[in-house]
């Protein structure tokens, strides 16, 4: 099943002609209307008559979240603030936030581009889906709002938190698909086997999860935990929220919505492009946005692109998992670690559950790296000999994925922070030691 099915399955050389066509496209109207790029592109030489093939991207320079920071709030836009009808903002913990904001062609091709994900993913017109993200500045819910609406689904926009509530409405409306974060995804069912209800008076089939990563043994908890099906989609703020990309049923990575954002794979040090499959950081361009287009915005997420056919018969060239981003890549004693290769770490073990919290200290001149991880078991803290064979078995996983030395610690169960948006598992005391 398709929303778009010409566009989903366009052959690949028609759909980067219409790629070649929109850049320029894209080019010409940001340097007429958007001052910043106006002296961006001006100072680089570069005019849309510049863009004669789709590698000739490589000619305009890169835009950053420091370029959006310094712009804060609305320095990036290409439209006067009458024609924009929508304001969002990152979800960002440090400084300014980032600022994006639309135009009504841009909360359509947003809404389309939500859409196409969602059938991809398997929702239908007969869902009745449960949008547990936060409402508000973050884009995920009105995203994934406007996009299950224009498939017709049922919406139920319940928002984050209140999670016994959220619970309730599932069970009394026969919710079948859940939008949230993997880890709120995770919690929700952790918290309705505590209820006093049968999971059977649950309906969840389908679960579209995003924002942030989840490894295979938490996806494989989540469908577990609720007997549904967990597909994962991608997406950013500033480019636009979710609707970037998704999986379709074959789960095989997610689906790049590439007639309207190009990507490119780059070296995260230098920005050069890298050879096709190679893993680097995602750098996009948008290619239809009014309000705010954004020409190879650096994401700092690392990934790689796939332009294999899919069994879905869909042409969008799929992007890997996001394995970390560049900047929460923790640096310990010189060495470059992204939680998710943790993650890894505990995949197939039994004792242990998907929740873990990393603490980085400095101790001396040395930086040290505590993996707490929880128990499946909370008896096995009893049993001195057992759980100090396990501690060790994760110790030595951990130092042969990571290159480092790092300290273990197997917590009770349920005694670690649960999130109701993106999960922070990382505690960095360096700072402040
Ligand atoms: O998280 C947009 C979104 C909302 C996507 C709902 C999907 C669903 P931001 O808050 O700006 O936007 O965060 C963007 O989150 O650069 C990634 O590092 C991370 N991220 C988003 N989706 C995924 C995912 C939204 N599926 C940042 N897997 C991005 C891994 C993800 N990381």
């Amino acid at each position: 099943m398709y929303f778009q099915k010409e566009i989903e399955t366009m052959p690949r050389r028609e759909l980067e002609e219409l790629q070649l066509k929109r850049l320029k496209w894209t080019v010409d109207y940001c340097y007429n209307n958007s001052p910043f790029y106006h002296e961006r592109l001006s100072k680089a030489g570069v005019t849309a008559d510049k863009i004669r093939c789709l590698s000739d991207i490589q000619y305009i320079p890169v835009t950053t979240k420091a370029d959006l920071r310094d712009h804060y709030p609305f320095g990036m836009l290409a439209q006067p603030m009458k024609n924009i009808v929508r304001i969002h903002a990152s979800s960002g913990t440090t400084g300014k936030p980032t600022v994006v904001a639309y135009t009504r062609n841009d909360l359509e091709l947003w809404s389309d581009c939500v859409a196409r994900l969602a059938v991809a993913a398997g929702a239908t017109d007969e869902d009745i889906v449960q949008i547990s993200f936060g409402y508000g500045m973050f884009t995920g819910a009105l995203g994934l709002h406007y996009g299950l609406e224009k498939i017709g689904a049922s919406v139920v926009p319940n928002s984050s938190g209140n999670t016994e509530k959220a619970l309730m409405f599932m069970r009394d409306f026969g919710t079948t698909a859940l939008v949230a974060t993997p880890s709120y995804a995770l919690y929700m069912s952790e918290m309705a086997k505590e209820l006093e209800y049968p999971m059977s008076d649950y309906h969840l089939r389908l679960g579209l999860f995003g924002s942030e990563g989840c490894t295979p043994e938490m996806r494989t908890q989540i469908e577990k935990g609720w007997g549904l099906f967990a597909t994962d989609n991608y997406g950013m703020s500033e480019l636009i929220g979710p609707g970037v990309s998704g999986e379709c049923r074959e789960r095989c990575g997610l689906h790049f919505n590439e007639d309207y954002f190009l990507p490119e794979i780059v070296d995260p040090e230098t920005c050069e492009p890298l050879e096709k499959g190679e893993q680097g950081e995602l750098l996009v361009t948008t290619l239809c946005k009014e309000g705010m287009p954004l020409l190879r915005y650096r994401t700092r997420d690392i990934t790689y692109l796939d332009d294999s056919p899919c069994k879905c018969g869909r042409t969008g060239v799929r992007m890997g998992k996001v394995i970390g981003r560049s900047d929460d890549m923790l640096k310990i004693r010189g060495v470059n670690v992204f939680p998710s290769e943790i993650e890894s770490v505990f995949v197939g073990m039994e004792e242990i559950g998907p929740h873990y919290q990393l603490v980085v200290r400095r101790e001396g001149f040395a930086d040290t790296l505590e993996v707490r991880v929880e128990l499946i078991d909370g008896g096995l803290l009893e049993r001195y000999g057992e759980l100090e064979q396990l501690q060790r078995k994760i110790e030595h996983k951990l130092r042969s994925v990571l290159g480092i030395q790092c300290k273990v610690s197997l917590v009770e169960p349920k005694t670690l922070q649960r999130f109701e948006g993106k999960a922070n598992r990382i505690l960095d005391l360096r700072s402040k030691s």
